[in-house]
């Protein structure tokens, strides 16, 4: 029996690429070029499945290619929100994406950015690298202590509940979270976490706001000037989750006017574009999106959508079926 057609819109670690090799009639992207909406079509076109990354706009559009041979789509990333899931479904096309395999390094890429962006790492290590510092002194660089601030959830997934138990075990921080879903007593006692009941509670009363939502129509701007406008002086705003869950022009202008104290962030919207008006602020920690970029994490990613995939063709349901 002939392997199935896969292609694969971006490189991936170089032992995944391998084992897709020895499974499969796989199309890999050495080039790392992007694929356009016309290439992701053709892809469609050609292959059992697409292997796409959050860098692929798979539009209802784009999942109308005719005729359609792709009936599965494997994704390398928990985070599923470049696809149209409800297009994937009419089309009968299995979505699968990565969940777990990420949870620890993009919470560790939260509490990077809260630690560089409280301690202002980013401006000590412009200073040093640009040969301007003058050497120590008692106020120099002074920033904000992290142990036992409160730390504020909105979302209280996988990741959030990671962040949770690094800061409350790590840093002695009170969490306090938001979800439409709040989980039983005993995982918020494991976590030290206690659950409110809106996000503009949390907002009003943590001293770190850590967005961990997906990214969706619903989602977009929930965090927008109004709500930035709740949170504290002192406090600072971290975003791992995705860009445009935050109006980024409002949060420019919070931040530009000292109503909240910083922000660090590791997505955009409209990645790879980064609002100008970032780039003027110090107060603001910028990350190119590297919540998961570890190699064992990466490669754990594309070990997890070859099970998937396996799975697929073996006629079972895989592992992290999204639809
Ligand atoms: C991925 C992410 O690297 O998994 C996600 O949702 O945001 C990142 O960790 C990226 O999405 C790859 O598609």
């Amino acid at each position: 029996m002939s392997k199935p057609k896969v292609i694969v819109t971006r490189r991936w670690p170089a032992a995944v690429e391998a084992r897709l090799r020895e499974l499969f009639d796989v199309t890999l992207n050495e080039a790392d070029v992007p694929l356009s909406a016309d290439q992701l079509k053709d892809a469609l076109r050609h292959h059992d499945a697409v292997l796409p990354t959050v860098t692929d706009a798979l539009t209802a559009e784009v999942l109308g290619a005719e005729p359609l041979r792709a009936r599965m789509l494997g994704n390398f990333g928990v985070g599923y929100n470049h696809i149209d899931i409800e297009a994937a479904m009419a089309r009968g096309i299995t979505v699968t994406n990565t969940p777990d395999v990420l949870t620890d390094c993009t919470a560790d890429i939260a509490v990077t950015l809260m630690l560089m962006v409280a301690r202002r790492a980013g401006e000590g290590e412009r200073e040093v690298r640009s040969g301007h510092w003058a050497g120590w002194r008692p106020t120099h660089l002074i920033g904000t202590k992290v142990t036992g601030k409160t730390l504020g959830l909105i979302g209280f997934g996988r990741i959030a509940r990671a962040l949770a138990k690094k800061a409350h075990y790590g840093f002695d921080m009170p969490v306090i979270f938001y979800t439409p879903h709040p989980p039983e007593d005993e995982v918020c006692r494991d976590l030290g976490a206690k659950p409110c009941a809106s996000i503009e509670e949390v907002l009003k009363q943590a001293d770190f706001v850590s967005l961990h939502c997906p990214g969706s129509k619903e989602n977009r701007h929930l965090i927008d000037a109004e709500r930035l406008a709740l949170m504290k002086p002192g406090a600072f705003l971290i975003n791992t989750a995705r860009g445009d869950v935050v109006d980024n022009d409002a949060l420019v202008r919070a931040l530009k006017n000292k109503t909240i104290a910083g922000a660090g962030l590791d997505v955009y919207e409209g990645e790879p574009h980064v609002n100008p008006g970032f780039l003027e602020l110090e107060n603001v920690v910028l990350l190119p999106h590297m919540g998961s970029s570890t190699e064992e994490t990466r490669a754990a990613m594309g070990l997890r959508v070859v099970e998937n995939l396996s799975a697929y063709f073996a006629g079972q349901v895989p592992r992290d079926k999204v639809v």
